[in-house]
């Protein structure tokens, strides 16, 4: 289907989907056996902007918007959900300060992740506060002209790779999600380690460890608006990256549909190519329609947010529930065309299957995200009641 993109953003497509034909497809499965950070292949998102595409010209980007990082995103992770996350957590991370830092901050942080000098990592979730994002433990005291951390942060992307995290922590317990705030933290600040590196079922060639706080020092000029204000930083943040785990989810099951008719076409049986039978015919065709219609939606709602469109939860949300549903089904039924094949691991289908599940789990579960949405619409009708 044709999106009638820009000249810009068809030239991005072409420069991600020749960088996953060259410099991923042939590594990902090594990747993925020995779950290292690909280092070599961040290079080369840098050389080609990937890192600048949402940030300001001002600030040494190249002044895109959401829907350009979901291109990317996509076509980079038709090759590798896990490689392809370098760009999509750098993102996350960066977002908080696109979104909400004041301009000394942009200026001090934001030149060197357009550049792909540094990448950077969201850090919300803890051990006891994963869907209810408003109980973390997480504690910010000030103390002169800094705030002291205490806590941890569990399954963070890019976590150990990233120089810089943007971390919500609780100033005032008390005043549940009013009590949060958003910190910019740098590795190497005083109290600030890595703990835990975590071994996944799938995207392996992206790194996931925990952040751990003791008495660790934050200056005051770090935080990221003001008291109170970090919660709300979290919930925008998230309301702009979710169409970039769609879209990472989206790539994965177009990358196993690519896989799966590549191999109905080849495959013979009862003396003629698989493809050729009804029932093979029929799963490709639903699987190439889940894709669409989850591709249209991302779009849309990526052109929505770069409008300038305020109250997205919901859509954001609709399109993360939708292509992450799809990854999961469009992944599990080309293992089945693969058929006994399909379940080893010397066919890299079974890569996307495992790659595609986290995408119904991370920023937001979709039982969560489906809450969002249903919160949305009982809104609405109270409104018009
Ligand atoms: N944009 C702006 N403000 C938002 C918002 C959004 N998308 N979503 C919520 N808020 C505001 C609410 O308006 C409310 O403000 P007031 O205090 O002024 O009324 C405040 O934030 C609290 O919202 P709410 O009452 O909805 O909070 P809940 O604790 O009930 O639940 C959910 C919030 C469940 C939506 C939130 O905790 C969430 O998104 N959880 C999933 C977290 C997640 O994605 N984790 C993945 C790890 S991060 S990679």
């Amino acid at each position: 289907m044709n999106y009638y993109f820009d000249e810009f953003q068809q030239e991005l497509i072409q420069s991600a989907r020749r960088i996953g034909r060259e410099r991923i497809k042939a590594v990902a499965a090594q990747y993925d056996r020995e779950g290292t950070f690909p280092w070599d292949i961040v290079k080369v998102f840098a050389e080609a902007g990937f890192f600048g595409i949402s940030i300001p010209e001002e600030y040494g980007g190249l002044g895109r918007g959401v829907l350009d990082l979901v291109l990317v995103t996509e076509e980079l992770s038709r090759y590798c959900g896990g490689i392809a996350l370098a760009v999509a957590a750098t993102a996350l991370g960066t977002f908080p300060i696109v979104i909400s830092a004041n301009d000394e901050q942009k200026k001090r942080y934001l030149p060197a992740l357009a550049e792909g000098k540094m990448l950077a990592g969201f850090g919300l979730t803890e051990p006891s506060a994963g869907s209810d994002a408003g109980s973390i433990k997480t504690r910010a005291v000030r103390k002169g002209d800094r705030y002291i951390l205490n806590g941890n942060k569990v399954f963070i992307t890019n976590g150990g790779a990233a120089k810089i995290y943007t971390v919500i922590a609780n100033t005032d317990p008390g005043k549940g999600t009013r009590g949060a705030s958003a910190f910019i933290v740098e590795e190497g600040m005083p109290g600030f380690s890595y703990g835990k590196e975590e071994d996944k079922m799938g995207i392996r060639a992206s790194c996931t460890r925990e952040l751990v706080f003791e008495d660790c020092e934050v200056p005051v000029e770090n935080m990221i608006g003001r008291e109170g204000e970090g919660f709300m930083v979290a919930m925008k943040t998230l309301d702009k990256s979710r169409p970039g785990v769609a879209a990472q989810a989206l790539g994965i099951a177009q990358g196993a549909l690519d896989l799966a008719l590549e191999y109905a076409r080849t495959r013979e049986q009862f003396g003629q190519s698989i493809i050729q039978f009804q029932a093979i015919q029929f799963m490709l065709a639903d699987m190439a329609t889940q894709i669409e219609a989850s591709r249209a939606l991302i779009y849309a709602v990526s052109r929505n947010l770069d409008a300038g469109e305020k109250n997205v939860a919901k859509e954001s949300s609709m399109c993360k529930v939708m292509a992450s549903d799809t990854a999961m089904k469009v992944t599990t039924d080309a293992v089945q065309i693969f058929g006994g094949y399909g379940y080893m691991r010397d066919y890299p289908v079974e890569k996307f299957m495992r790659d595609a599940k986290i995408t119904q789990i991370y920023e937001g579960t979709n039982q969560i995200l489906r809450m969002v949405i249903a919160r949305s619409l009982i809104r609405q009708l109270a409104k018009h009641a």
